[in-house]
């Protein structure tokens, strides 16, 4: 009868979406306990790259759990998913001693983090089946565990385990054990989460914004005071002020070269006239120019002995805008990523 109850109220029970944090230093087992989760062999693993996420029914859960890359460079973007993390996992690899001080310093400040302390935390100390892993007890003693939940309020299990003995068909049982004790922590408490997750989203949401905001701001900047100072520069030395990056070339890139052809085709009618009337060679200055093809860098291959044609301006014209607009945006990317290591 308790047995029926039990299903009924289970059966009840509306369908969750949760989302879990999965993180803990490179190499701890991260990616093979997830594997396993899925019910996918864990072998063959290469490091993750950024992150991976996986999406996966478990009862009257709908789980999406982000595989978190542990690296020291990757640990940046882990903070990116607190705010729409129900709960996290830490993997921890109980085998490798050396590594527990820096794994205690990174749960450390995850879990005193603001958008992760009070939500619930499984430990999973992986690597269980290798020679001298440290137990349990050891592990929580070195990352003292017990202090750091409490200061920080999260509720904690901790399941010593081995991510490799999940075998696709069967996952690790401690591992299976510690996953349902999660989720049903984060269903008893699900509202207040709920709420939580809502809000730091939105929250995050706005930050993000104003960031990007702020972010152009700041690259507008560079680039208004870099194209200052090379107007300044030019005018010290005496050159033209270059006046192909105003936008309304940009607009409409075809409208300098109808007035390099008209001018060419002048240029050409003359020298025919010349020739016509015995004149001597032509003088320099009545070379073909192409002045705004070169400005945006081409190089100019013809003399005036052997007229390009329209097709092949135009060709150059289009070869030399590209390049324009290639060396333009390599030049805001640089300017987008020295703003950012400003910050
Ligand atoms: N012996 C043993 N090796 C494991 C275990 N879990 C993962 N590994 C191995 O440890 C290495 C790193 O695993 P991976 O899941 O990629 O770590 P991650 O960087 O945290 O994602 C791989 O070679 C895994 O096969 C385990 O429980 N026992
Ligand atoms: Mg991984």
């Amino acid at each position: 009868m308790a047995n029926c109850c039990s299903w009924v109220k289970r059966w009840r029970e509306p369908v969750r979406k949760v989302t879990l944090l999965m993180v803990g230093l490179d190499n701890a087992g991260k990616t093979a306990t997830v594997r396993g989760i899925q019910g996918e062999s864990p072998e063959d693993l290469a490091p993750t790259v950024g992150f991976s996420k996986v999406d996966l029914k478990q009862g009257k859960f709908e789980v999406t759990i982000f595989d978190l890359g542990g690296g020291k460079r990757i640990r940046g973007i882990w903070k990116n998913y607190f705010a729409e993390s129900y709960g996290v996992i830490f993997v921890v690899d109980s085998s490798d001693v050396g590594r527990l001080e820096e794994t205690k310093e990174v749960m450390t400040e995850v879990l005193r983090h603001p958008r992760i302390a009070g939500k619930p935390v499984l430990v999973l100390a992986n690597k269980q089946d290798r020679e001298g892993a440290l137990a349990e007890v050891d592990v929580i003693d070195y990352l003292s565990l017990e202090k750091l939940v409490n200061e920080n309020k999260c509720l904690c299990q901790i399941e010593p385990c081995s991510a490799i003995l999940s075998n696709g068909k069967k996952l690790d049982k401690p591992i299976k054990k510690g996953l349902n004790w999660l989720l049903s922590t984060i269903a008893k408490d699900y509202d207040a989460l709920n709420e939580r997750v809502q809000k730091d989203t939105t929250e995050q949401k706005a930050q993000e914004e104003q960031e990007k905001r702020e972010r152009a701001e700041r690259v507008k900047k560079l680039r208004d005071e870099r194209e200052q100072k090379e107007r300044e520069e030019a005018e010290r030395e005496g050159r033209p002020i270059a006046d192909e990056e105003e936008p309304g070339i940009m607009v409409n890139p075809f409208q300098p070269i109808t007035a390099v052809i008209a001018e060419n085709d002048e240029k050409q009618r003359k020298q025919k006239e010349r020739k016509k009337q015995g004149e001597q060679a032509v003088e320099n200055d009545d070379k073909v120019q192409m002045k705004p093809v070169k400005q945006l860098g081409l190089t100019e291959t013809h003399t005036n002995h052997q007229p390009p044609s329209e097709g092949e301006i135009l060709n150059s014209y289009k070869t030399a805008l590209t390049q324009q607009l290639e060396q333009e945006e390599e030049s805001d990317q640089q300017t987008i990523d020295s703003a950012d290591s400003g910050k």
